[in-house]
C-alpha cells in the first residue's frame, strides 16, 4: 500500500480558478481515458464529481496499463482549462494505482453501454459509480434525514420494535416463518401492534425499518423486503394524521428541491411532483369517477390495479382516498359511528401507486376482540396485544408510508428495484 495522507485529499467538486497553480492530491476512479498519442486526458471521479486530468510522457505510458474504473491517487497542478465543461483541469504529475479494476467489467457504469436492470443489480456496487444511480441513494439518505427531522419536530419519538415475532402482526397469511430455537417464529410484516401499544406511554412514536412480506406478486411496486416509515399518535384522529402526512410530503419535497437540487436535477428539471395541497377524495367518489369512465365497481369491492390506474388518469399526482368500506380494512381500524360500513381510514396515492395507508384505531379492548373474531382471527393469539388495551390505552391513529415507493416518486423511477440497493423479490435473493 502506498504511503499517503488521505486527509490531505482534495475533492473533485471543490476545485476552481482560485486553485490555479496549486499542487493538489486527489483520490478517485478513472472514469475515462482518451489517449491521443503524445498527450492523454483522463476523467477521474470521486463521490463529489469529476475532473479532467492532462497526462504526458511517462505517466501517459503508465496509464495505458491501468484499466478504467481502477482506483488511483493523482497528484497534479491546477491549470486553467480550455475545455467547455471545466473551468480548470489538473496537469498530472504523479499517478499511484491503489486498486486495479478487472477488464472487461460486467457492466459499464458510465452508462455509455446500457445494461438491463437485472444485470445492473447483479453488479450493484459497480452500478453506483454511475452518477444518476448514486444520486438516487444520496436522495434516499436526504429524504430519510428530512422525514426524521420532520417527525421529531412534531414530538414523535423514534423507536425500534422486534422484527422476529412469535405470531402474526396483522393476521395476514403473507408472513415468512422460520425455526427459532425450538419455536416457530416469523419476520415482522409491520410494527402495527407494537406501535399502537407504545402510544400508551410515549404518545407519539415512529419507526423506520425494513418489513417482510411473503407476497408472491412480481410487480414493479412490491418487494419481499421493503422499508416503511410507520407512525402512531395518541389522541389524534385519522384526519390529523393526514394533515401531518400532507405537511411531511410537501416539506420533504420542497426541502429536496431547495437544498439538494444538485441531486434532484438528475431526475429531471420539472418540479411537478411537489403539491400545494393534497386533495381528499372519498372511496365513494372514486366509485363515481370510475363509473364515469365506464368501470362499474360495487360498494365494498377493493380497487384493483386496473381500476387504480384508471383513477390515476383523473388524479395523476398525490391524493388521499378516504373512508374505505370497513370490510376492506384490517381489524384495528375504527368505523364511523354514523355509518359503521365506512371506516376512519385513508390511503395516500400518487396516481395508481399507493404510498401510505392509515386510520383511526379501535382502542376499546372488547370491541377489538369482536373485530378479531369478525375477521376470523383468534383473540388468544393476540393476548399480549389485547392486555395493553386494559391499561388505559389512549385513542390513537397512525399510518405506514412505503418509503421505497415514495422514493420512486422522488426520483421518477418506474420500478421499485431502481431505488433499493439490494432488492428482494420472489426471484432475487442475492447479491
Ligand atoms: P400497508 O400494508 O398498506 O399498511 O403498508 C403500508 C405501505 O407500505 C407499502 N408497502 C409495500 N412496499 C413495497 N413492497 C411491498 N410488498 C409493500 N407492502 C406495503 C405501501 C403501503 O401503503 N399497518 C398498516 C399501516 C398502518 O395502518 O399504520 C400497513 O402495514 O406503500
Amino acid at each position: 500500500m502506498n504511503n499517503y495522507d488521505i486527509l490531505k485529499r482534495t475533492f473533485a467538486v471543490s476545485i476552481d480558478k482560485s486553485n490555479i497553480g496549486q499542487n493538489l492530491m486527489f483520490v478517485g476512479w478513472i472514469e475515462d481515458f482518451r489517449d491521443m498519442g503524445k498527450i492523454g486526458f483522463i476523467s477521474v471521479r470521486d463521490m463529489t464529481g469529476n475532473f479532467q486530468g492532462v497526462v504526458t510522457g511517462e505517466i501517459l505510458i503508465k496509464l495505458r496499463e491501468i484499466p478504467r474504473q481502477s482506483v488511483v491517487i493523482i497528484h497534479g497542478v491546477i491549470k486553467e482549462s480550455k475545455a467547455e465543461s471545466f473551468q480548470v483541469e489538473v496537469k498530472v504529475e504523479k499517478v499511484e494505482l491503489l486498486s486495479k479494476a478487472a477488464n472487461p467489467l460486467p457492466i459499464d457504469p458510465t452508462g455509455r453501454v446500457s445494461s438491463s436492470l437485472d444485470k445492473r443489480l447483479d453488479s450493484r456496487a459497480l452500478d453506483l459509480r454511475n452518477s444518476r444511480i448514486s444520486n438516487i441513494f444520496k436522495t434516499r439518505s436526504n429524504a430519510l434525514y428530512l422525514i426524521r427531522k420532520f417527525l421529531t419536530s412534531k414530538m414523535f419519538v423514534e423507536v425500534n420494535t422486534p422484527k422476529i415475532i412469535g405470531s402474526a402482526t396483522e393476521g395476514g397469511a403473507d408472513l415468512f416463518g422460520f425455526e427459532y430455537f425450538s419455536k416457530k417464529a416469523f419476520l415482522a410484516q409491520s410494527p402495527q401492534l407494537y406501535k399502537e401499544q407504545l402510544t400508551l406511554g410515549l404518545e407519539r412514536v415512529f419507526e423506520i425499518s425494513p418489513y417482510f412480506r411473503a407476497e408472491p406478486s412480481h410487480t414493479v411496486r412490491h418487494l419481499s423486503e421493503f422499508v416503511s416509515v410507520d407512525m402512531e399518535a395518541a389522541y389524534l384522529k385519522y384526519t390529523d394524521v393526514m394533515d401531518f402526512i400532507e405537511e411531511l410530503i410537501i416539506s420533504t419535497i420542497s426541502d429536496l428541491y431547495t437544498n439538494h437540487n444538485i441531486q434532484m436535477k438528475y431526475f429531471g428539471e420539472s418540479r411537478d411532483i411537489l403539491p400545494d395541497k393534497i386533495p381528499r377524495i372519498s372511496y365513494e367518489k372514486c366509485l363515481e369517477d370510475l363509473k364515469s369512465l365506464g368501470e362499474k365497481i360495487e360498494f365494498g369491492e377493493d380497487l384493483s390495479d386496473p381500476s387504480l390506474r384508471k383513477l390515476g388518469e383523473i388524479y395523476p399526482k398525490f391524493y388521499f382516498i378516504v373512508d374505505w368500506p370497513t370490510k376492506l380494512k384490517p381489524f384495528y381500524i375504527l368505523e364511523h359511528e354514523k355509518d359503521p360500513e365506512l371506516s376512519k381510514s385513508f390511503d395516500l396515492q400518487y396516481g395508481y401507486l399507493e404510498i401510505v395507508s392509515g386510520g383511526t384505531r379501535e382502542h376499546d379492548s372488547e370491541r377489538l376482540k369482536n373485530k378479531l373474531l369478525e375477521k376470523g382471527l383468534n383473540p388468544s393469539s393476540f393476548s399480549d396485544h389485547l392486555q395493553a388495551f386494559e391499561w388505559g390505552m389512549p385513542p390513537h391513529s397512525g399510518c405506514g408510508l412505503g418509503f421505497d415507493r415514495f422514493m420512486m416518486i422522488l426520483t421518477k423511477s418506474t420500478n421499485i428495484r431502481e431505488v433499493v440497493l439490494y432488492p428482494r423479490d420472489t426471484e432475487r435473493l442475492s447479491p
